[in-house]
């Protein structure tokens, strides 16, 4: 659709970018923090770790103040679950309370609204050493921390975020810990693993709107539009498999407390069906989100499948397809263009998902992640010239206005990153930041932040409610 005339961005949107706790943090083991999965994760050793990060834990002043200074009227971070509960449950960590307690003024004092994710892969260890998201008993884990942080930080924090791409925890089990292996088989437990935190995540939905009376709160998946790679009949059903189990399987439940139809055969086929037990059906249904939260780097396009194996499976790279045997196959688009890492970049893309979730669930939307991952260089006189960054996030707008104008309710965009941060399995020098943070992949330097390009494009674009992009 070609619109005469582009609707404006609304006078509130939240302008703002996005972290992670383990990403960003650093202090992995300070101040009381316990084990997280992802301190201890299958990392590459060629690679950063979390250790030390960005070190925002010693630097969030500073780090805010830059944010600040672009004019952010929202900041998307995580709190780490093993600051608060070192072991997941029973003790409370005192110093973890005052961190956050602290980060969280710090961004009121600059009128910036915390927009919190509860939880964003780093499942503490010792809950992991009893099961994970296999054993029931997380599910009352979670809970319970989500209680506390609403008790804790409920009277500022207005935004709430349950999990952080629970999609492809599942899809891509062992690069965030859910699996140890390097398995190709689909497994059970990680279906399992599925239903415990979808009824975790209800639970904490309920929860919430019984405690809290003037907050919204929603699920963040990671959602993409899908391709068939051909108008081949049978290649628009691999693309509606995928969708389905991709997509629709955890925005279905979120929104509508019931399990996608393909999706649940899907299970059934191969033999992975969750175990539920009787109530489970009627938690999902009574937990409802207020808006939808969604990541979006890529589309994927996918083929008719007929093979009997699996193959590529459990590679670490979230974003790249896992072919499944007999439903779907990954294909490249001929029609895009990929970043220094092989992620395909589809502005349009992000137009046509937008339509898509807001179209089948109509609720407000929020963008929680958006952006382009490269090797950045520091030039002379602390320069980084990140056109390309800026032209990713640019068209990228240029849609989300579009869709705007198509009618989609969107109130906020927060690309990742805010701040450069070690990636999940590329390390530190796949940077996605507006904010520079000098330090190589195991050359901690000065750890000093330097404003790059993009830093000041997104300045503006703020300034001006994105009428400059
Ligand atoms: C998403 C995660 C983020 C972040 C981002 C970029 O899947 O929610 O935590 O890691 O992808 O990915 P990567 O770090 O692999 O480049």
């Amino acid at each position: 659709m070609i619109h005469k005339k582009l609707k404006d961005f609304p006078a509130d949107f939240f302008w703002g970018a996005s972290t992670s706790a383990y990403q960003v943090e650093g202090a992995w083991n300070e101040a009381g923090k316990g084990l997280s999965v992802m301190d201890v994760g299958n990392h590459p050793e060629d690679v950063a770790d979390f250790k030390v990060a960005s070190d925002h834990y010693h630097h969030y002043k500073e780090d805010i103040a830059l944010m600040a200074e672009m004019g952010f009227k929202t900041y998307r971070f995580s709190i780490a679950w093993t600051r608060i509960f070192p072991e997941g449950m029973g003790k409370i960590n005192q110093q973890g309370i005052d961190f956050y307690n602290s980060l969280i003024n710090e961004l009121l004092k600059y009128n910036i609204e915390p927009l919190v994710t509860i939880y964003h892969f780093d499942l503490p260890l010792a809950l992991k050493e009893k099961g994970g998201w296999t054993n029931r008993d997380t599910i009352a884990a979670f809970v319970n921390y989500a209680e506390i942080l609403f008790e804790e930080y409920g009277d500022r924090v207005k935004y709430w975020l349950t999990i952080n791409e629970q999609n492809m925890m599942i899809l891509h089990g062992n690069a965030f810990g859910l699996l140890d292996d390097d398995s190709k088989d689909i497994k059970q437990e990680l279906y399992q693993s599925n239903h415990l935190m979808l009824v975790a995540q209800a639970k904490v939905f309920n929860l919430y709107h019984q405690k809290v009376k003037n907050g919204k709160i929603g699920p963040a998946p990671n959602i993409i539009s899908i391709y068939p790679a051909s108008s081949k009949p049978e290649d628009i059903l691999a693309a509606n498999n995928y969708s389905a189990i991709r997509n629709w399987l955890y925005l279905d439940a979120a929104v509508f407390g019931r399990y996608n139809a393909t999706a649940w055969s899907f299970m059934q086929e191969k033999n992975i069906t969750p175990q539920l037990k009787s109530n489970d059906l009627k938690i999902l249904k009574a937990g409802k989100p207020d808006f939808i939260a969604f990541n979006y780097y890529t589309t994927a396009t996918v083929a008719e499948d007929f093979k009997a194996e699996a193959e590529n499976r459990f590679k670490g790279d979230q974003q790249i397809v896992d072919n499944e045997p007999g439903l779907y196959r990954r294909q490249q688009n001929e029609y895009l263009a990929e970043t220094e890492f092989g992620w395909e970049i589809d502005p349009v893309g992000f137009r046509t998902t937008l339509r898509e979730i807001y179209s089948r669930y109509n609720l407000p939307l929020i963008v929680t992640e958006n952006g382009l991952g490269a090797y950045d260089k520091l030039e002379a006189e602390d320069t980084i010239n990140d056109d390309y960054r800026i032209n990713y996030l640019r068209s990228h707008l240029k849609q989300l206005q579009l869709a705007l104008t198509d009618g989609v309710e969107v109130f906020g965009y927060c690309p990742w990153s805010a701040i450069d941060l070690v990636s999940t399995h590329q390390g530190i020098n796949k940077r996605y930041g507006f904010i520079y943070v000098d330090r190589d992949e195991f050359d901690l330097k000065d750890l000093r932040r330097i404003r790059k390009k993009s830093f000041y494009w997104y300045k503006n674009v703020i300034a001006t409610n994105g009428q400059e992009l």
